[in-house]
């Protein structure tokens, strides 16, 4: 059958076609897609539930102005599942995928909830830090230089080319910000700065320099969009989900990711005097990269590649993933202020504070920006925090 966006009677159509459910079932279907491209549905009878999730030949959030290409769906299908592979533990399951619809069956996390939430809500995820360092140690080695075999890796590479999702990447993090455009959407309060950010030649050009490398250097498989909104967690479990904008670029751009949305809740937390709270996200951030670090440098020394299980030469590669760590985190700072696609961390705070805090995400996305030039020390996160105390 032709591709057609679905409505509830298709998606349980399709399920049932599928053999997810029995013909028979009465089946209780709800559209619950909140994020910015794709039809989500939350289908569940008396014994079972599962998510179909299913692209539109358009972004959500715009409109049929901005079409996409469907075949993210079998991105995000493949990268989920090259990822669960080899991180099972903190990947949602695909239980099936369908190049016809471009729409996939997976498990219901709907007892787990989202990342973002708890983060606003002040809880004190357990061992966030540690799962998300896991998750990204293992898939990350895991589908380098370092493990596959040369002609596997060059044909995953091109596998995973990602071109539209790729081009959304590169203009919402490293161009709109820093020039007048229609799909910034700018706080009053941070235009200034906003108007600063375009002159700024110094940011500029480590932008350009950040930019450069996502655009060439295709170190691994990249989740591609780990923000908290990409992350599940309840008792026990962290799940990642929604991996649309996976391709192979730099190991940093994942790590930086996460590390800019821990210090979003950070603006969040601090401007609302919640010291306890910011502390306590300043901590598993550093022991999120900690971990990483420790990690992803022990899986490193079983290198199959001879040249690069060179040790000298692993320290320079994780010094260097800490240096683009840096720099993506702040830019993931500054396109979540000022760019199209805010965050409820800053976006749901009264207009003073969300003022103050928007401040922050952008001089701490500037400072990490330009700081990422240079060799990096973790320590430099701290240090800039303090300095808004
Ligand atoms: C048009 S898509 C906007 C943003 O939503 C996704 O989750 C990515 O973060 C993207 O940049
Ligand atoms: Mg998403």
């Amino acid at each position: 059958m032709p591709y057609q966006a679905f409505d509830s009677a298709a998606a349980i159509a399709f399920a049932k076609q599928r053999g997810f459910l029995p013909a028979e079932a009465d089946v209780h279907c709800r559209e619950i897609g909140d994020g910015n491209l794709n039809l989500v549905f939350h289908l569940s009878t008396s014994d079972k539930s599962l998510i179909i999730k299913q692209a539109l030949p358009y972004a959500r959030c715009v409109g049929e102005s901005w079409p996409l290409s469907l075949e993210r769906a079998r991105i995000e299908a493949q990268v989920l599942q090259a990822h669960g592979k080899v991180a099972a533990d903190w990947v949602v399951k695909v239980l099936d995928f369908d190049l016809e619809q471009y729409a996939m069956v997976e498990e219901d996390l709907s007892h787990l909830q989202l990342l973002r939430k708890r983060l606003i809500n002040s809880e004190k995820v357990a061992a966030m830090g540690q799962n998300l360092a896991d998750y990204l140690a293992q898939s990350l080695y895991a589908y380098s230089d370092f493990e596959l075999d040369p002609k596997a890796k060059k044909a995953l590479v091109s596998q995973f080319i990602n071109p539209d999702l790729c081009l959304i990447t590169e203009d919402l993090f490293f161009t709109d910000p820093y020039r007048e455009h229609e799909r910034n959407d700018i706080f009053p309060a941070s235009l200034a700065t906003a108007i600063a950010f375009r002159e700024d030649d110094a940011l500029l050009a480590q932008v350009a320099e950040l930019k450069a490398r996502f655009l060439s250097c295709p170190q691994t498989l990249l989740h591609g969009d780990v923000h908290a909104g990409s992350v599940f967690s309840g008792p026990g479990e962290l799940k990642v989900i929604d991996a649309e904008f996976g391709f192979f670029g730099p190991v940093g751009f994942d790590v930086g990711s996460v590390i800019g949305n821990l210090l979003l809740a950070w603006c969040r937390h601090h401007t609302l005097g919640n010291s306890d709270y910011a502390a306590w996200l300043e901590s598993e951030l550093l022991s999120f990269w900690q971990r990483f670090e420790s990690r992803f440098s022990v899986l490193l020394q079983g290198s199959k590649d001879v040249a690069l299980a060179n040790a000298r030469y692993q320290q320079r590669f994780v010094a260097k993933v800490l240096d683009d760590t840096i720099g993506y985190a702040g830019c993931e700072l500054i396109r979540r202020t000022l760019g199209l696609a805010h965050v409820a961390d800053l976006t749901s705070l009264e207009e003073g504070p969300r003022a103050a805090a928007e401040q922050k995400a952008l001089s701490l996305g500037r400072s990490l920006i330009l700081a990422s030039e240079q060799r990096c020390d973790i320590a430099l996160i701290p240090t800039l925090l303090k300095t808004f105390a």
